[in-house]
């Protein structure tokens, strides 16, 4: 279905997955990577074993110092220079991402849109490394405080974007002066090594050494030699709060610096002064698209009970509009979920619900026939639940949206937004400045994204990403972001011919 698209890529059907650059190489476990789509297999990749990733972690020794040498802009100009194929290889790799992971190709154009972005931004920021200068307490001194690259930095991310959150963290790594290893999904392994080619050409063209950019493939084995080694100063990690503990854990024990972008549980909450056909668009884009399978998707809508009647009938009637299909068909809304266990967890918490005491709405249940031999599309859902359900509590991975009703004003759907263990992303739909402003107060959401008359997921890269609580507490892409990839020094400069102490302390000899 898309062999010429693996053929622009480079990427042959039977690979290896273990890269330092243009040499590949590997000798663990064989990866099949299945469509979601169809079921078929696309392609097989050979894992990284221990003797491959040491490898990889002796030549990005090497590369380490070779890169941090070149100047932040002259690194950004290899960051423009993938932001420039990207652009070119947009349409071919956004259909490799909606055809291995699943999502509509609108998403998988959107996804190497941001990775275009970050690009775009890092370069920018490739100037812009800035540390402050400071006023010395002591005459004839200068301090000033200046950031170094870490070294090394290992990313761990998951299958619902993947390529997008490897550019945003690979983009702003390598500018910094890092050199980076990339552990995707064994769920999407052809997304990874596509862009592990494309750059490794760039890296290539401009005579840069291996190891600059490298992969590793393989299952939570392979993570844990990554989380485990104090080669790796920082790793930055994606996926759900379970894994993320685990990492945390591990590199902790070491006492390296992590960056972890984990669950979210995310909500809009709206108010009777919500405009509705904003309110229905956003929704539904928030809880269907990618199949709810983005940390960012909407979970859980809290209506206030006044207008909760005429929410639920127009949800209802948007979601009765859906079509679900082949993802690279336009006409289709929504494509299939990763896989079938994917759908087991999604049947399961179907039965949680009930047993909850929740109220299904939108029955959920697996398409079966043409089109769906895949095993894996499934329908959405909405559920009529109260937010302390142990259910409503986790984030199943799934379109299922939580409908919740609140009486009283604004700061009872805010205290309800927030019970819950995530802080990833939150809404509020109102034309009212004031609950709007209650919201984004200090005792407003305590998620680290919160927007207003917007949905919860889609994020623009320019802020920073990420959120509070069991979300990790990690920030990517926009803003200052680019300061978790590093250490910063304090430097102070005597250029007197005596030698004052600080805080006025003498000592004569
Ligand atoms: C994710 O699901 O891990 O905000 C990332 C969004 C996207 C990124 C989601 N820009 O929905």
């Amino acid at each position: 279905m898309i062999k010429n698209e693996l053929r622009t890529l480079g990427i042959d059907t039977v690979t290896d997955g273990t890269s330092t650059g243009c040499k590949w190489f590997a000798s663990g476990e064989q990866i099949i990577s299945f469509s979601p789509v169809d079921g078929k297999t696309i392609g097989q990749v050979t894992a990284s074993s221990r003797k491959d990733y040491n490898k990889v972690l002796e030549v990005a020794e090497t590369a380490k110092k070779i890169w941090a040498d070149i100047p932040a802009p002259k690194r950004g100009e290899i960051v423009r220079q993938l932001g420039d194929k990207l652009r070119e290889l947009k349409p071919v790799l956004g259909k490799l991402v909606s055809y291995e992971m699943g999502k509509s190709y609108q998403e998988g154009l959107g996804e190497v849109q941001e990775m275009i972005d970050i690009c775009d931004f890092a370069v920018g920021i490739s100037r812009q490394l800035y540390g402050n200068t400071i006023h010395s307490e002591r005459p004839g001194h200068r301090m000033y405080d200046q950031y170094h690259p870490l070294g090394i930095v290992g990313i761990i991310t998951a299958f619902n974007f993947p390529v997008a959150v490897w550019a945003w963290n690979s983009a702003l790594a390598l500018i910094c002066g890092n050199i980076v290893i990339w552990k995707p999904s064994e769920k999407t392994p052809l997304c990874a090594i596509a862009c592990q080619h494309i750059l490794a050409d760039i890296l290539k063209a401009n005579k840069l050494p291996e190891g600059i950019s490298s992969l590793i493939t393989g299952d939570a084995e392979v993570g844990r030699w990554m989380t485990a080694d104090s080669r790796i100063p920082l790793i930055s990690a994606t996926g759900s709060t379970r894994m993320g503990r685990q990492v945390a854990m591990t590199v902790a024990e070491r006492l390296g610096k992590t960056l972890l972008e984990l669950g979210g549980n995310n909500a809009i909450i709206v108010t009777p002064n919500a405009d509705l056909k904003m309110t229905i668009i956003g929704t539904v884009f928030g809880a269907v698209g990618t199949a709810g399978q983005r940390c960012t998707s909407t979970r859980r809508l809290i209506v206030h009970e006044s207008i909760y009647d005429q929410v639920r009938k127009s949800l209802i009637e948007a979601y009765k509009q859906l079509k679900i299909g082949d993802p690279l068909d336009t006409q289709h809304h929504m494509g299939p979920l990763i896989d079938t266990d994917a759908v087991q967890i999604y049947l399961n918490a179907l039965a949680k619900i009930e047993e909850q005491g929740g109220k299904i709405l939108v029955e959920g249940g697996v398409l079966e026939g043409a089109g769906y031999e895949s095993g894996c599309y499934v329908t959405p859902v909405i559920a009529e639940v109260e937010n302390h359900l142990d259910i409503v509590q986790e984030e199943t991975f799934a379109p299922i949206l939580y409908l919740i009703k609140y009486s009283g004003d604004v700061h009872h759907a805010i205290d309800l937004q927030n019970n819950v263990s995530q802080g990833l992303s939150s809404a509020i739909m109102t034309t009212n400045l004031r609950e709007a402003e209650v919201f984004l107060s200090q005792n407003g959401s305590d998620c680290g994204i919160a927007n207003v008359n917007i949905g919860t997921s889609g994020a623009e890269i320019g802020g920073a990403f990420g959120g509070e609580k069991d979300t990790g507490g990690g920030r990517e892409s926009g803003s200052d972001a680019w300061k978790v990839y590093m250490r910063r020094q304090t430097n102070t400069i005597n250029y007197t011919t005596s030698l004052p102490l600080a805080q006025g302390i003498k000592f004569d000899l």
